[in-house]
């Protein structure tokens, strides 16, 4: 009986944040939809009710009331806090991942979606994830600035060229959803889209061993490494031209010009890129740019697996996790 069906209000809500972020715009818009309403129908009621009658002089004139001016801000003041304590909240936990998420590369292009996981496996236009756990990509593009959207999730982030930014996400249900990317990128960009599809915890364990390629995203690093003669400089041994890079991930890495960096992705990437930027006190600035000669891809293999040569934070963040289980 019900022939025609209307599109729906919104995307459908997959993410553990998807609830209450519509429960927070369902909020605020009820809200300003009620006090519009209301100035306005009490405006138009009031100017009937007081208008000036035939006989009626200049009405009493009234200068100011502490009590209502105090009313009038204090109330709205209250409301707005109320949109600023909880989006702000909201938005914090949507930026910061959980603890050992799972992590997934992407690589944004004129027009599609490269994608990269920990265990080898790569896609294109296509995100196979396991519901029920924290994902967190890492992504950066080789051209111009492009978006990723999840509209279903509720995320969506600015993918840039030249650096790495950060999001992450956990899906609740399964299914395939829309991925779209949502800045304007040039003649294909409404073309760049795919799909993100939620499966199984164990379907995904299948999905991953079945894609066929046997190569970690650490160990082909390591190829590349040793491919692009890396070794010669870094290879651990005493006198070596170059720092060691065991246990450089997340440590504090001092400068030659004074101060230091925290050795995060980002500044791994460009320590391959644009190693004249930072160099590490006391090295000479004697390692060779690589830009042009690897694809984005190929840094965040790089990455990977100087991130696998150790990371002392790790080392920490579990000892404080214990720490605190151990307090409770
Ligand atoms: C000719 C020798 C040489 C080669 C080849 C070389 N490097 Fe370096 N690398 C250095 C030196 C010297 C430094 C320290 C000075 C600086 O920061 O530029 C360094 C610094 C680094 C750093 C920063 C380390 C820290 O402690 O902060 C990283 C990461 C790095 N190199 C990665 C690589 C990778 C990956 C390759 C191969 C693609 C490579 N290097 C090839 C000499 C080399
Ligand atoms: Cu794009």
């Amino acid at each position: 009986m019900n022939g025609s069906q209307l599109p729906p209000l919104l995307p459908p809500s997959a993410s553990t944040v998807s609830g209450e972020l519509d429960l927070l715009f369902a909020y605020i818009t009820a809200i300003s939809v009620f006090f519009a309403v209301g100035i306005a129908v009490a405006l138009a009621v009031l100017a009937v009710l007081y208008r000036r009658k035939p006989g009626d002089g200049p009405p009493p004139q009234i200068h100011g009331s502490t009590a209502l001016e105090l009313v009038w801000t204090v109330i709205p003041l209250l409301i707005v806090m109320s949109f600023f304590v909880w989006g702000t909240d909201l938005f914090f936990r949507m930026r910061t991942p959980p603890i050992e998420p799972l992590e997934i590369f992407v690589v944004g292009k004129q027009w599609m979606w490269k994608i990269q996981h920990q265990e080898g496996p790569r896609e294109i236009n296509e995100l196979h994830i396991p519901v029920g756990q924290p994902i967190k990509l890492t992504m950066t593009s080789e051209d111009v600035i492009h978006s990723f959207s999840v509209p279903a999730f509720r995320v969506k982030q600015d993918v840039l060229p030249g650096r790495y930014t950060t999001m992450w996400f956990e899906a609740t249900k399964t299914g395939t959803f829309h991925l779209f990317c949502t800045e304007y990128c040039g003649t294909e960009h409404a073309g760049m889209g795919g799909s993100i599809i939620v499966m199984e915890p164990n379907e995904y364990q299948v999905w991953l061993g079945g894609g066929g390629a046997g190569e970690s995203l650490t160990d082909a690093g390591e190829r590349l490494f040793g491919q692009l003669g890396c070794a010669t400089c870094h290879g651990d041994q005493a006198g070596a031209r170059g720092p060691s890079l065991t246990g450089v991930y997340n440590s504090e890495v001092s400068l030659a010009g004074g101060g230091s960096v925290t050795a995060d992705e980002s500044y791994l990437r460009e320590s391959i890129l644009e190693p004249a930027t930072n160099i590490v006190a006391g090295y000479d600035a004697i390692m060779p740019t690589y830009r042009g000669q690897i694809s984005e891809e190929g840094v965040l293999q790089l990455v990977a697996y100087i991130r696998s040569l150790g990371d002392p934070a790790a080392a920490g963040a579990t000892g404080a996790a214990a720490a605190g289980e151990a307090g409770q």
